[in-house]
């Protein structure tokens, strides 16, 4: 049996929640077994960031609460400094707060992982999902 290490994390109450809900409803008995499982399909969701010699193209989803200060003119910068990598943006208003910015990327695979965590950790952005493939 390997080696178990203990962590302690914080979380915003409605996302706890949500999380919960969900797993109840899944049948889960136990909500570390559901964040390991969450966290494992996080990294699985990543591993195109390790082979980043490669040529690799897709998109990065991103929804932000344009109402975060600084944000908007934060996120165009970080676009503006890599057109080489964009090859398109759609641009959705989706009500009062979010937006939704789905970026098309074409580069290597070092410079679309620097371009999305650079996306990623801004704050007010709430979800970023990248689907990007080797070519
Ligand atoms: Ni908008």
């Amino acid at each position: 049996m390997s080696k178990i290490v203990r962590v302690g994390v914080t979380f915003p109450p409605d996302l706890l929640k949500d999380f919960d809900e969900i797993i109840n409803r899944m049948g889960y008995e136990s909500r570390s077994k559901a964040i390991q499982d969450a966290v494992r399909l996080y990294v699985s969701e990543r591993k195109w960031m390790k082979d980043e010699d490669a040529n690799q193209t897709g998109v990065i989803l991103m929804v932000y609460d344009h109402e975060t200060r600084g944000l908007e003119s934060e996120l165009t910068d970080s676009q503006h400094h890599h057109t080489d990598l964009i090859s398109s943006t759609m641009h959705i208003h989706l009500g009062e707060h979010d937006c939704l910015e789905v970026i098309a990327v074409k580069g290597k695979g070092s410079e679309i992982r620097h371009l999305s965590d650079e996306l990623a950790t801004r704050r007010g952005v709430k979800i970023l999902k990248s689907t990007i493939v080797s070519v």
